[in-house]
């Protein structure tokens, strides 16, 4: 098949199984599908964007605008540096959140208006949108439970749970805002059941593999 750049998002709550779910789909179409892929993240997707990571989620407490700004400024760089090479490379780009997670956290989440944010991802993406987003759907307890097995929890991650809880209804309201780019896949399945519907997608939407 002739190869053209790709760009496929998974968000979700705390845990939902993002980063599972993107290791396997990179494997997958890799070996099985035969496509370049480049896996990526926000926030961190960059030299700049890890200093900016460690800020966000490592660091001392700051003001909503000010966390806000930050997300902004790592996702400018990723866009320009990192997404639309490699897209124009005609890379399959997999990427660990995007700029439904700035509406879900910061909008849904705490609170801040919804203009300012979208006004916020135009300047951040430049205009780019992914061709495809898979939101795993998963209760805030259990995704909680899972991503806080190993470690402590990071700075948002320790944000109560109605926070979290309105974070997850961001996510399914804004499914139901976009059908035709946000798939909602029932992340309580198991790794593999989850999996098998991801490629099956894949197949139906971007003729990729199938
Ligand atoms: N953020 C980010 C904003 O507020 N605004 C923004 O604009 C952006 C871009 C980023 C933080 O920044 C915030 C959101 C986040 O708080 P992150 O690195 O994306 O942080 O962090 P998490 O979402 O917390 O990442 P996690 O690694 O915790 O979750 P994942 O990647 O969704 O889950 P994963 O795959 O690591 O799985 C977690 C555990 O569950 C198991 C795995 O083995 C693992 O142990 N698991 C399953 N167990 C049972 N059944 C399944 N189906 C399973 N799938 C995975």
């Amino acid at each position: 098949m002739t190869q053209v750049g790709r760009f496929i998002v998974f968000e979700g709550v705390e845990g939902a199984g993002k980063t599972t779910q993107i290791r396997l789909t990179a494997a997958y179409l890799q070996n099985q599908v035969n496509v370049s892929v480049q896996v990526t993240r926000e926030p961190g997707g960059t030299k700049l964007g890890q200093s900016l990571r460690q800020l966000l989620l490592h660091d001392s407490p700051m003001n909503d605008r000010t966390e806000l700004l930050l997300f902004a400024a790592d996702r400018a760089e990723h866009v320009q540096t990192v997404l639309q090479p490699a897209l124009d490379q005609n890379t399959i780009v997999l990427c660990d959140r995007y700029t439904d997670s700035t509406l879900a956290y910061q909008h849904y989440g705490r609170g801040i208006e919804r203009q300012v944010i979208e006004q916020l991802n135009t300047i951040a993406t430049g205009g780019l949108t992914s061709d495809l987003t898979f939101w795993l759907d998963l209760d805030v307890s259990t995704g909680l439970g899972r991503s806080q097995k190993n470690i402590s929890g990071d700075r948002i991650e320790r944000a109560d749970v109605d926070f979290h809880q309105r974070v997850q209804a961001g996510f399914a309201a804004l499914a139901q805002q976009f059908p035709d780019r946000i798939i909602p896949i029932d992340a309580t399945q198991t790794v593999q059941q989850i999996q098998t519907e991801i490629q099956f997608h894949l197949a139906e939407r971007l003729g990729l593999g199938g």
